[in-house]
């Protein structure tokens, strides 16, 4: 049986599903794939995930790519009682939701406001617009997503949607510092919780 990871360093959904397989107490091997050096391009890669992102994984033959999409096979294969990924049809219910709005809405702004500022893609740095949309994003979460008696998102237990939305939140603090979420009292809260989990704190 071989379980393997390609991935990287500074790479936020490798460091999801890092602390995913940490969780389930997943074995596997690391392969780094180094995107400065054009490794995600190599033929050998691409044969394996033509669409050349990392994290992906082999699992025995089984292939699958998108970090969400890796925690939740993760969680449904190995660790199937575990309230990190609910079984009840509700509460998973929940759980997919968060991931799929911080895929689909949350982790866009930061893609086209960071990345863009940090010079990682090659759009306007800084841009007025893609900022606003970003800090209305994280003001929703503040506002709507996390709820004053609870530690989680979906409640006191934390769940991989905690994982998905708190790593890509970590992200833009590479360039708004660390202090970047200080006027917002229930983030700066749950990030708190968040780090109390070793297996998150690592990183
Ligand atoms: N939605 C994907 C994003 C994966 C992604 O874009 N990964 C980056 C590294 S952080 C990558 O592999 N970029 C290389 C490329 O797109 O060619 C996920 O969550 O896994």
């Amino acid at each position: 049986m071989t379980f393997i990871f390609y991935g990287m360093e500074m790479s936020p959904p490798c460091t999801s599903v890092t602390i995913a397989m940490r969780l389930a107490k997943v074995q596997y091997e690391y392969k780094v794939i180094d995107l400065m050096k054009k490794a995600h391009l190599h033929p050998d890669f691409l044969k394996i995930n033509p669409n050349h992102t990392v994290p992906t994984i082999n699992d025995n033959g089984f292939v699958i790519w998108e970090s969400r999409a890796i925690m939740q096979y993760i969680f449904n294969r190995y660790a199937p009682e575990s309230s990190l990924y609910p079984s009840d049809p509700m509460q998973r219910a929940k759980v997919d939701s968060l991931m799929n709005y911080d895929q689909g809405t949350f982790y866009t702004t930061v893609s086209a406001y960071i990345y863009n500022s940090l010079g990682i893609r090659p759009g306007k740095r800084d841009d007025p617009v893609e900022k606003k949309s970003f800090w209305d994003q994280v003001q929703f979460i503040e506002d709507h997503l996390l709820k004053d008696n609870q530690k989680f998102l979906t409640g006191n237990t934390m769940t991989i949607a905690d994982i998905s939305l708190g790593i890509s939140m970590s992200m833009p603090m590479v360039f708004l510092g660390d202090k970047c979420y200080k006027k917002f009292p229930k983030i700066t809260t749950w990030r708190g919780e968040l780090m109390k989990v070793p297996e998150y704190a690592e990183g």
